[in-house]
Formats: C-alpha cells, structure tokens, sequence
C-alpha cells in the first residue's frame, strides 16, 4: 500500500528565514529534516504480513516462497501438452510431406514407364532376361495389388523395375561392361534400397522406408491387378496383410 502523495508547495520554509539563522520550519512548525522524514513516510510501501508456516517454507533465495509441489505438478502438465502438440504437428507435416513426395515420384517413374514403352513397344514386364547372366527376373505378372498389401513382397519386382529403367543389370549402382541399355531413369540414392547410397540396390525405396509395389499382373489377366498397362504404387507407410489389403491409406496410379 502506497500512503500517497507529497507534501503541498506551501510546505517549502523561506529561505529568508534561513539567511536570518532561524530553523529552517514549514508552516506547520516543521524543521527541513522533520519535513524529510515526514516525506519519507509517504513512500513506505507496506507487504501483507506473511504468517510463521510461510517463513518457515521460505527458500534462502532472497527468502521467496518455494513453489508448491501441486503448482510443478500443474506447470510439467502444461509443458507435456504443449510438447505433445509439437510432436503431433511435425508428425502431420512430416507424414504429408512423404505422401507428397511419393506422388511425385510415382508420376516422374510413370514418365520413364512411358518413354520405356514408345521405344520398346510393351512396359516392363518381368520378361526382359538379365543380359549379363541371361536369367529370368522376377515375373511381375505375379504381383498383384488386389492381394497383397505388404511391401516386403514388392522387392523383386520394384528391383527388376530399378534394373529396366537404369540399365544397371547387376544394381551396383553404375553402368558397367555389358550393361548398354538404355537408361530412362536415374533414381537418387534416397530412392533405392539400402539407404545411404551404397551397397546393391535391392528395391525401389518409397518415402517411408518401404519398396514400391510395380505390376503388370493385369496384363497376364484382368481380373488380376488394375491397369491394363501397369501398377505403380506406395502403401503410405501401411503394412496390411489381410486379402483384400486395407488400401485407403496407399498412393497409386490407378
Ligand atoms: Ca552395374
């Protein structure tokens, strides 16, 4: 509490009476440090009395109140909310951001698909013999969407995919003696599998961490697969291994 104000002007004494060597007094009778004090006074703020049980819980810094265990309670509540909201938003951002991405790729693979076909006359289709060691690859008739929804089946075929589109026969990642086939597509390294850009590729690496799924099992027979001409696709980071597979979360071409 603030007793406020200060004293009016006509408080000041003369200083006629302190040449004459009188006191130097207001007109209330008030010598000049009478005078001080009084003002002094005015400016005393007063803090509410703390009671005993207060002192005695008093910290040494500066003898502040401690903070209550139920107010650290509520402040780390807070603070968990806050942190979970956080987490929740770059999970949402990150999520939208892959399912961005492999749209893109798919469409920038289907683009390869296409120029694949005007020189060749027929997509990839699993029947093309690996010119270094003339064997069969993987027949991607056998792949089929309808049935199966688990990205760990999607290797061989997304691998014979990488080794079309590249020219890169033995997937070590270059173009050496013996494979002279066009390449349609260069993948970066965060497209292939294993990640960090060495080592054989073992399959076409979607944006969350699993293969892509490519089929020509349409082709073979159309109550199989979904596109007359291919099926390109990512599960979105879904593993569903029930027939049919839950498809609601994958990004695809069809
Ligand atoms: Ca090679």
């Amino acid at each position: 509490m603030v007793k406020a104000g200060l004293p009016p002007n006509d408080e000041c004494p003369a200083f006629g009476e302190l040449r004459r060597g009188k006191p130097m007094t207001n007109d209330k009778g008030m010598t000049k440090s009478e005078n001080r004090r009084s003002r002094d006074v005015f400016f005393v703020i007063r803090l509410p009395r703390r009671s005993p049980a207060a002192k005695a819980g008093a910290s040494s810094f500066g003898g502040r109140a401690a903070f209550t265990i139920l107010e650290l309670l509520v402040v780390i509540a807070i603070i968990i909310a806050l942190a979970g909201l956080v987490l929740a938003t770059v999970g949402y951002v990150q999520k939208k951001g892959a399912r961005a991405r492999a749209e893109a790729e798919i469409a920038a693979i289907s683009a390869a698909l296409e120029s694949y076909k005007a020189d060749n006359g027929i997509y990839p289709r699993g029947n093309a013999a690996d010119p270094t060691t003339g064997t069969a690859p993987f027949n991607t008739d056998s792949e089929n969407a309808r049935a199966d929804g688990n990205p760990a089946n999607y290797v061989s075929a997304s691998l014979f995919l990488c080794k079309v589109l590249t020219g890169d026969y033995n997937a070590d990642r270059q173009i050496g003696a013996g494979e002279t086939a066009k390449s349609y597509f260069t993948f970066k390294p965060n497209m292939l599998a294993p990640a960090g850009g060495t080592g054989n590729v073992t399959a076409i690496r979607d944006p969350f961490g699993n293969s892509y799924g490519y089929s020509t099992a349409y082709q073979y027979d159309p109550n199989t697969g979904y596109n007359p001409t291919f099926d390109l696709w990512s599960t979105g980071g879904v593993i569903s291994t029930t027939n049919p597979p839950d498809q609601s979360q994958w990004i695809k071409n069809w």
